[in-house]
């Protein structure tokens, strides 16, 4: 049974027909907005019932000015998040996981409440502080501090307990990556793998994701990519080139790197039921509030577009790159799309609207498509 019932819509989605028709001319001047806004390039890779659709605007490189292109890789921060989820679903339909169990039946002594379900944690409802917060309170030397480092789990684990919890075991949604953190540290125990094997064997192999790599603690984004920049916090600050990086501060909360191609397929197979049984995608999709325009499931994002169509997936805040991946709800159109810029609420605003553009068409209306306490959120805090 699902613990903190009030909070946890079992009703589903509204069932709606195909969304809109997409607006191609509006995904471009979404894309170049954000270049107008600092961002060095943006793209998007629109897949329809077997159609593709790509646009790409601006650079992938601010040295060479290499465009920017669907080809190239890129780190997608959290929507690695989806991933470590499925890996986790996939072992509750062999029977290896209990989403009530307490995370300490699996991993004794990890936290100190044992009323701290994996349910919670994939949902967010574990009251277990973001160690992030702290990181990256000042954004450049906060990042160069952890560039290269290399962290243990249980040392973020432990980074976030030194901090009280934020909410009771089954409150309230209260994105962490701690969660995602505790959830790799499962898939190992569960597994007796790296999160790297879980990874490869279960989703990337299985749907020939050739883009995806998990390459932890390596610097490099393998082959053809896409550099990323982080925006200074001082207006008019240089870019800082943040492509090379660990990641390791996020590991199996957000170090995975894809493509616009391969983040498509995914979402499409997720949604579609090929990833997991019914009941398991089920329990993926009970959706708990996470301000007026999404909901959060397991590993999960629901966005709900102007025009009352809602999308599944995940967006993704890491270094030099904002990523969107969502699909329709029976997984036969998705978008993915970048910008090669993160810590910059006026390019993730202007890029949230390629979802709008995407699902909603000609019958996108400002009205709703964003709220300002999602954009809170979505900003990571600035
Ligand atoms: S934040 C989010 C997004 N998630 C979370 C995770 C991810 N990313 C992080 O926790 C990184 C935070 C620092 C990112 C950095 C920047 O923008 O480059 N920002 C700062 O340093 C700010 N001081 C909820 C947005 C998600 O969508 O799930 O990815």
């Amino acid at each position: 049974m699902c613990t903190g019932a009030a909070l946890v819509s079992l009703l589903p989605t509204p069932a709606h027909a195909a969304p809109p028709k997409p607006d191609l001319t509006a995904l471009r001047g979404v894309l170049r907005t954000a270049v107008s806004q600092g961002a060095p390039g943006a793209m998007a890779r629109l897949d329809d019932r077997g159609t593709v659709h790509q646009v790409a605007v601006g650079v992938a490189d601010r040295r060479t000015r290499r465009a920017l292109s669907n080809a190239d890789r890129f780190r997608i921060g959290s929507v690695t998040k989806t991933f470590s989820a499925v890996v986790l679903l996939q072992l509750l339909d062999e029977g290896r996981l209990v989403l009530d169990a307490p995370v300490n039946r699996y991993l004794p002594g990890l936290l100190p409440d044992d009323r701290i379900t994996v349910r919670h944690v994939l949902s967010h409802r574990s009251g277990l502080y973001d160690y992030s917060d702290d990181l990256f309170a000042r954004s450049v030397s906060g990042f160069e501090a952890v560039r290269t480092k290399v962290f243990t789990y249980r040392q973020l684990v432990d980074r976030s307990l030194r901090h009280p919890r934020t909410t009771a075991p089954g409150g309230a949604y209260s994105y962490s990556n701690t969660n995602f953190v505790v959830a790799g540290l499962l898939i190992e125990k569960l597994t007796g793998r790296p999160v790297a094997t879980a990874y490869r064997k279960r989703i990337i192999e299985p749907l020939e994701l050739d883009d995806t790599f998990y390459v932890h603690p390596d610097t490099a984004v393998p082959g053809r990519h896409t550099h990323g920049y982080l925006t200074p916090d001082t207006a008019g600050g240089a870019l800082v080139d943040a492509t090379r990086q660990t990641v390791s501060w996020a590991q199996s909360a957000g170090a995975l790197i894809s493509s616009t191609k391969d983040l498509d397929t995914f979402l499409s197979a997720l949604l579609r039921g090929r990833l997991m049984s019914a009941g398991a995608l089920k329990e993926m999709r009970r959706w708990v509030p996470a301000g007026r325009t999404q909901s959060y499931g397991l590993g999960l994002r629901r966005r709900d577009l102007s025009c009352g169509v809602s999308v599944y997936g995940h967006t993704g805040a890491v270094q030099g790159y904002y990523t969107y991946a969502f699909t329709s709800g029976d997984g036969r159109r998705s978008l993915a799309a970048l910008a090669n810029a993160s810590n910059s609420a006026k390019v993730h605003t202007t890029m949230l609207r390629t979802l709008e553009s995407a699902f909603c068409g000609k019958h996108a209306t400002t009205r709703g498509s964003v709220a300002p306490q999602d954009e809170a959120e979505d900003t990571a805090g600035h």
